[in-house]
């Protein structure tokens, strides 16, 4: 059956493109966009688009009965900077969201949910490297409480109610279409736009802060694949681990500076910093290859090589 999609914060950095993509696979008018404000050109002309507040649980109910949607992709969510800076909007926010939508699935309006977590899920006493699927998690910022609370509730509902339920912990993302808002990893993308217009760029992580980053290429396959996988392949009912590469900003820097030999990096970080710290290094994603088949394909100098070329052609 051709699932009837409505994504839920369409015109954020992974909802465009996630939006785009599922147009393409399962038809235009099978894919219905909505954000609490319009997006870009290319997000509007292709479909149908409503404007929705995530908080709002009548407005998306309408709308799911409106268009007789199947399948919600809920994608809005205040990312970790910004939520340090407003944790009652971001609680509110990332949380009512994800009970509206879940109890839709569990009231049998609507069939699968689809939700993103984040390696903000885990904290200072996780391990740092090769950080296991099941480990020590002890999020210390606003953003990683209520993902991995969204996480013990989507399980819950998923053994409870029989919720269809699938996530993924995103690392860092990395996309050149639409930017990042608010999020602690979103240097990796400045970097690049300060590259070609400046030259030179300020990062406000310093030169060792090693994270976990993945292309918005490979994120969007993930998030298809889990989807299109069979019910009974998905195990885990939390969230899944996914990983792609690692590196810190001075590697980052070290591959623009093949394409712009005279490009500078210099550090200053803020309060990002902190947040950066708790977060692992590396990620052991051995369960989503064994469930559903993940397996990354970009890494960084591939990254960097497609993110210079995409954003001088938009010049
Ligand atoms: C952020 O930096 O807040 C996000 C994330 C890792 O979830 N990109």
């Amino acid at each position: 059956m051709t699932p009837k999609i409505l994504i839920i914060g369409a015109c954020g950095q992974i909802g465009s493109e996630l939006t785009l993509a599922l147009r393409a696979l399962y038809g235009n008018e099978q894919v219905i966009a909505s954000d609490i404000r319009e997006g870009n050109e290319e997000l509007m002309r292709s479909g149908s688009f409503e404007i929705l507040d995530a908080t709002d649980k009548n407005t998306i109910t309408s709308c799911v009965r409106k268009h007789k949607i199947t399948d919600v992709y809920l994608m809005a969510a205040m990312l970790s900077a910004t939520a340090e800076k407003y944790p009652d909007k971001a609680w509110d926010l990332n949380m009512n969201s994800l009970f509206h939508v879940l109890d839709l699935a569990r009231d049998k309006e609507i069939r699968k949910v689809f939700w993103p977590s984040s390696i903000a899920v885990f904290g200072p006493s996780t391990p740092k490297r090769d950080t296991p699927q099941q480990t020590v998690m002890e999020p210390s910022t606003v953003y990683g409480i209520s993902k991995l609370s969204g996480e013990r509730w989507c399980e819950y509902y998923f053994k409870n109610y029989g919720v269809d339920v699938r996530s993924i912990r995103y690392p860092g993302l990395i996309s050149w279409k639409t930017s990042p808002g608010g999020g602690t990893t979103d240097y990796a993308i400045e970097i690049y736009h300060k590259a070609l217009q400046q030259g030179t760029y300020e990062c406000f992580l310093g030169k060792d802060t090693v994270l976990p980053m993945m292309y918005m290429e490979d994120a969007i396959r993930a998030t298809i694949s889990i989807m299109q996988a069979d019910a009974q392949s998905i195990r885990v009912r939390s969230s899944y681990n996914l990983a792609a590469i690692s590196f810190d900003p001075e590697e980052m820097a070290e591959t623009i500076k093949e394409h712009i030999p005279d490009f500078t990096i210099s550090y200053a970080p803020d309060f990002r910093q902190k947040i950066a710290d708790t977060w692992p290094q590396s990620i052991d994603d051995s369960s989503a290859r064994e469930d559903w088949g993940w397996k990354a394909r970009y890494d960084l100098k591939t990254i960097t090589a497609d993110m210079l070329s995409n954003l001088q052609s938009l010049v």
